[in-house]
């Protein structure tokens, strides 16, 4: 019985150590070397090439690396098995200290203050709105973004939220479905995007959504955080809205094509930030630890956690 492990892009024997430390009697292979495809029984995948897990005839479950499964899901010929992703508090934390960085740097003016010294420029501006006034909207209300609302509450922004299904959040307001989009979009100054990548979300981020971001807020206009996934964004519109001043910045860890391509004019953009999709990273340490307990579970007879809805998506 052995472990698949195709982390894409990572650094493959970092992972391999930690598993086989925490799996010692499950052979941990890679597609880099010759194994028995009958003997594998889980398969953890990051990003994983197409067809890459067909023909596996033993094979019980997927795990991926990630918190996101869109990676799973663009594999057409995935096979037809239980598949669970990270839930996990490390990564957790990972995403709230970004979305609180940011928030954070936006309300406190980080940029402008950046370029004051760039340019040795003392002015000593006392227009600092209150964390209070400023209203963030947080997209998808699923373990990340209920982490990261919760801490931007503790933080004294005025948070609300908006899900597929209606969710409770701690006594603040949320927003639930197509239909409260609008209303959701009007108080908010600061839209922070921690959803998934499904068919239903795709694109999500256009112009239509922009357009309906709060005019009259205390930053001087609305801003974007998008690190979901670069698909719920439509790049061309965001650029249009700054073009336009119906946005006023965004930050972006995520991107429609990864690595960003260096011609994109998102780089440049002095109201863009870039970070190269890593709001929240897998830690080795973390991960495989829950994937080997999760192993471990399936082992014993009990049923997988944090399992995916192939129907939904996410
Ligand atoms: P969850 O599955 O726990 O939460 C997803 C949330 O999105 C839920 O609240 C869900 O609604 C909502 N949602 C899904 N589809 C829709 C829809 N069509 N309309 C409205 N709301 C919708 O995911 P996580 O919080 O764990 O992770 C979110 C995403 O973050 C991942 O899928 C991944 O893409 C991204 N991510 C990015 C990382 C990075 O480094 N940039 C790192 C880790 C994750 P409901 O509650 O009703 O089900
Ligand atoms: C994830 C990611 O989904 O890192 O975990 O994007």
């Amino acid at each position: 019985m052995s472990l698949l492990l195709i982390p894409t892009g990572w650094h493959v024997e970092d992972w391999r150590v930690r598993f086989q430390a925490l799996l010692p009697e499950m052979p941990v292979v890679t597609p880099d070397e010759p194994f028995d495809r009958r003997a594998v029984h889980y398969v953890a995948s990051w990003k994983h090439p197409e067809g890459a897990l067909a023909g596996l005839p033993n094979l019980a479950a997927i795990f991926s690396l990630g918190a996101g499964v869109d990676h799973l899901f663009a594999d057409a010929r995935l096979p037809d098995v239980p598949l669970a992703r990270v839930v996990d508090p490390d990564l957790t934390t990972r995403m709230s200290e970004y979305v609180v960085m940011h928030c954070l740097m936006l309300l406190r003016q980080q940029a402008r203050y950046a370029r004051q010294q760039r340019d040795v420029v003392w002015d000593d501006d006392r227009h600092q709105p209150a964390a209070r006034s400023v209203r963030v909207g947080v997209l998808g209300l699923g373990e990340l973004g209920l982490d990261a609302a919760r801490k931007l509450a503790v933080m004294g922004f005025d948070v609300a939220g908006w899900s597929r299904s209606p969710k409770a959040l701690d006594g603040l307001p949320t927003f639930a479905g197509t239909e409260d989009m609008p209303a959701f979009l009007a108080r908010t100054d600061i839209l922070v995007s921690l959803l998934p990548l499904t068919p239903q979300t795709r694109g999500v981020i256009d112009a239509a959504l922009l357009a309906g971001l709060a005019q009259d807020g205390r930053l001087g206009g609305p801003f974007i955080v998008n690190a979901g996934r670069g698909g719920l964004q439509v790049e061309a519109d965001i650029l249009a809205a700054l073009e336009s001043g119906v946005l006023k910045g965004a930050a972006l860890d995520v991107f429609e094509t990864e690595p960003l391509p260096p011609d994109s004019p998102l780089w440049r953009h002095p109201a863009v930030t870039v970070t190269p999709h890593n709001a929240a990273m897998s830690a080795p340490d973390a991960v495989a630890g829950l994937i080997a307990a999760q192993i471990r579970r399936l082992q014993a007879g009990l049923p997988l956690e944090h399992q995916v809805d192939p129907a939904r998506g996410y």
